[in-house]
């Protein structure tokens, strides 16, 4: 076994005792799994953990379910990175959806995650599910007015995922949404990554009318807190008194009614960070 850190900042990280499954290198990043006592299978990329089996479904399940409760009936949905699957397989627990569109520049993510996280990536040879291998940017600008909910399953804003987070981007998202579409992405730890946090809810507030931030707790990303930007020109993303009948029907591990009806209540240091921004 070895010990894996992961430095969240110069000064502090997550350690974990591992044995090492898989490092290879792909056309962008270093890809390496690793099997944790504690975490299970864990997916790293370029020294950044992804997902473990053991919380995944706390981000997937906060990343997709309350974008697609929100929209009334969510047909057409686009994952932008997200090649292990985990937030396709949230999203395929709605009903509604018709075709769900996974953009994910790296296809070595997607191959190594159906071979060492199976129960994340299960779904994504759905019927329903059309995988491109392709950049994030210039996938969108080929489909305009086409989506219900755009959801950004991005790493951090380094290397590849830098461009996911400016204002350009969050334009053509904007165009590539159909009347009543909602987009949100994950923004990264507002206590450790106060910057990457404000810059992205500031770019986004740029081009979206309604904007709404929330949190969940995942235990292996940097401080454990965690932020979901959720954005609309038409829907009041707000307003989660909306749709409260689809929650019940999901079958989820954290994402629930009562988290549902407060989604929006944030600590008092959060808010003024959004006020700053
Ligand atoms: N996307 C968000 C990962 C960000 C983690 N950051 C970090 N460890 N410094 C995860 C993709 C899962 N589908």
């Amino acid at each position: 076994m070895i010990w894996f850190t992961e430095h969240w900042t110069e000064n502090v990280g997550l350690t974990v005792k591992a044995n090492e499954v898989k490092r290879i290198k792909s056309k962008y990043q270093e890809i390496l799994v690793l099997d944790t006592p504690e975490f299970g299978k864990m997916l790293v990329l370029d020294g950044l953990v992804q997902t473990t089996e053991r919380d995944e479904f706390i981000y997937h399940e906060m990343l997709a379910h309350p974008a697609m409760v929100m929209h009334s009936n969510p047909e057409r949905v686009l994952v932008i990175g997200g090649g292990d699957g985990g937030t396709v397989r949230e999203i395929l627990k709605h009903k509604s959806v018709k075709e769900v569109h996974l953009c994910e520049i790296d296809e070595e993510v997607i191959i190594v995650s159906e071979k060492y996280f199976p129960s994340i990536s299960e779904k994504l040879r759905d019927p329903k599910v059309k995988i491109f291998i392709e950049d994030g940017n210039s996938f969108l600008e080929e489909r305009k007015d086409y989506y219900d909910v755009i959801i950004m399953d991005s790493s951090d804003p380094v290397g590849a995922s830098e461009v996911l987070f400016k204002k350009e981007f969050y334009e053509k998202v904007k165009s590539s949404l159909r009347k009543n579409g909602i987009m949100v992405a994950q923004t990264e730890s507002p206590i450790l990554q106060e910057k990457y946090f404000s810059r992205a809810f500031g770019e986004i507030r740029k081009v979206f009318r309604n904007v709404g931030v929330y949190l969940a707790y995942v235990p292996t990303y940097p401080s454990g807190m965690w932020s979901f930007t959720i954005a609309s020109d038409f829907v009041d993303v707000k307003d989660t008194s909306v749709n409260r009948e689809k929650v019940k029907e999901l079958k989820t591990k954290y994402f629930c009614d009562s988290i549902y009806a407060c989604l929006f209540a944030l600590p008092q240091f959060v808010q003024e960070i959004l006020k700053k921004s």
